[in-house]
């Protein structure tokens, strides 16, 4: 049995699965590959099924409800730290923007730290073939994660990465909230919080060879806001699902039970009551206040994007008709202000005339 198990997170990738595998297998024959599919439409979860039929180092976890890239995630660490045999687990993506020519290398780093991460910004590592655009907005988004979470770390935004089994494990899994991409930089997070020795080699990030990215802008905004929240709430104020459901149940029984033992002594049952209640509230509210803070989290993300979009329209604008207006002015023609200077003259003309009629009339 191999040491290393690697976890592919899969949505809608039957174009690249098969060649993946063959690839990673290539450079590292001894791994394990655990692939997570959440019911792909395009069948992706039939063909790694396949795969794993004929290859013994490959399994398949299928997932129908819960759909999302965080998930995924957490259900694919649980299953890895499950396993005796695993000391090290790879994690990377399904679309080929992740080399597996690096696994070898990972495998080395890691015997010295405890996470080891594939990064596209420290010396010898880049962005091969995104547009400038796309890799400002990435070097933008990871300048505000360095120092809205204080990482020391170049990139923050990579999911190709190696940890060593007993980091992974005391990292509290149930706990985390990330149910989207922003898994990556949770995990990080806690790993950071934990002062795990982390170590970032460099790799050339390509663009995905097929097939369509999961990654809209309704995905972004949630990024960010899962990311303010891992930082704004601890984890111990979020309380886990387990605690939540005990203090509903706690509170539930004891307002039954005094309501049974009690019910002719007012001051017994309302003490009973009050405990119960408080617990049942507690209980009720932790998941409520969660879900509040998320939605208005969102709004205001939406709405300050909303308002950047605007104002870059208007520079835009400004940008493009201000040169124009000066140019046809130079030239002799200035439609614009010919036509302000128009209806102004004819507005001066209506309001003089009335203003004489109604002195004429006096
Ligand atoms: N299991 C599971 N995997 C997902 C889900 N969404 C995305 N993935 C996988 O997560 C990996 C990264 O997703 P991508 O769509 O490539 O997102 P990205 O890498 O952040 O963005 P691009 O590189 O621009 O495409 C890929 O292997 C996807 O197939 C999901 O809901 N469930
Ligand atoms: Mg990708």
């Amino acid at each position: 049995m191999s040491n290393t198990l690697i976890i592919i997170p899969t949505y809608n990738e039957k174009e690249n699965i098969e060649t993946l595998i063959a690839e990673m297998f290539r450079y590292a024959p001894d791994v394990n590959v655990l692939i997570v599919d959440d019911n792909s439409p395009d069948g992706t979860g039939a063909i790694a099924a396949e795969i794993a039929k004929k290859d013994r180092r490959v399994s398949v976890l299928h997932r129908s409800s819960n759909r999302g890239r965080g998930s995924a995630g957490i259900d694919a660490f649980k299953e890895a730290i499950k396993k005796d045999n695993v000391k090290y687990i790879i994690e990377m993506d399904g679309d080929f923007s992740h080399d597996p020519k690096y696994i070898p290398l990972f495998l080395e780093e890691i015997k010295d730290f405890d996470v080891v991460i594939g990064s596209r910004y420290v010396n010898g590592g880049r962005d091969c073939d995104r547009g400038p655009i796309r890799v400002f907005l990435s070097r933008l988004v990871n300048h505000f994660l360095r120092k809205y979470l204080r990482l020391n770390i170049r990139d923050c935004t990579s999911g190709y990465r190696c940890f060593r089994r007993d980091a992974l494990a005391s990292l509290d899994l149930d706990r985390l909230i990330s149910k989207e991409p922003s898994i990556i930089e949770e995990v990080l997070y806690k790993c950071k919080l934990k002062n795990f020795r982390i170590k970032e080699i460099p790799i050339i990030f390509k663009n995905r060879s097929s097939g369509k990215s999961k990654l809209g802008l309704c995905k972004l905004i949630k990024v960010f806001r899962d990311v303010i929240i891992v930082r704004a709430i601890p984890s111990k104020a979020r309380g886990s699902r387990e605690l939540r459901k005990f203090g509903f149940n706690l509170g539930l029984g004891l307002n039954i039970l005094g309501c049974i033992m009690f019910y002719r002594h007012k001051p017994h049952f309302i003490w009973f009551s009050a405990v119960g209640s408080l617990a049942l509230i507690s209980g009720l509210l932790f998941p409520m206040a969660l879900t509040l803070l998320k939605k208005s989290l969102d709004a205001i993300i939406f709405s300050l994007g909303w308002i950047m979009a605007k104002l870059i329209l208007s520079i835009a604008f400004y940008l493009i008709f201000t040169p124009a207006a000066l140019l046809l002015k130079l030239f002799g023609k200035d439609p614009l202000h010919q036509k302000i200077d128009k209806s102004a003259r004819s507005y001066w003309m209506r309001h003089k005339k009335s203003t004489f009629s109604y002195e004429r009339m006096g």
